[in-house]
């Protein structure tokens, strides 16, 4: 099953205007699961990011073909803005990527991935018969 690292989403523009930066936050999706969000509850992962900064996530997704990853503005006084999304497949989990979240809006980010190894990195035929031999 892939698994990758979000290890940082990266701000290249903020979608805020003037000296307030942007108030992070994902909500993704493995194959045809639920959506879930980062971090959990209502808050930001990072807040008041600007360009040129980085958002060091470091959140591992395990999913078995597909992968949807969202990116939003947090905000308390009006709605939530939508900063863009990648959607990753199996072959995305095997190199780091880079990927531009192509925002529509103000706001441009960029997602970085690294491939997270399987323990032991084996077949699991290779693994000795479990209780060991028979007496
Ligand atoms: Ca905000
Ligand atoms: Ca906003």
């Amino acid at each position: 099953m892939p698994k990758i690292r979000l290890t940082k989403v990266h701000c290249l523009a903020t979608g805020e205007t003037g000296k307030n930066g942007d108030d992070l936050y994902i909500r993704y999706r493995a194959d045809s699961g639920l959506e879930q969000r980062f971090p959990t509850g209502t808050g930001s992962g990072m807040s008041n990011i600007k360009a040129g900064e980085d958002w060091n996530v470091d959140l591992v997704i395990s999913y078995r073909t597909a992968l949807r990853i969202d990116l939003y503005d947090n905000d308390t006084t009006s709605a939530n803005d939508y900063l863009g999304y990648h959607n990753y497949n199996e072959a995305d989990a095997e190199a780091p990527h880079v990927y531009n979240t192509n925002s529509d809006r103000d706001g441009q980010y960029e997602f970085y991935t690294e491939p997270v190894a399987t323990r032991g990195g084996g077949d699991e035929r290779d693994a000795p018969p479990r209780g060991g031999p028979g007496r």
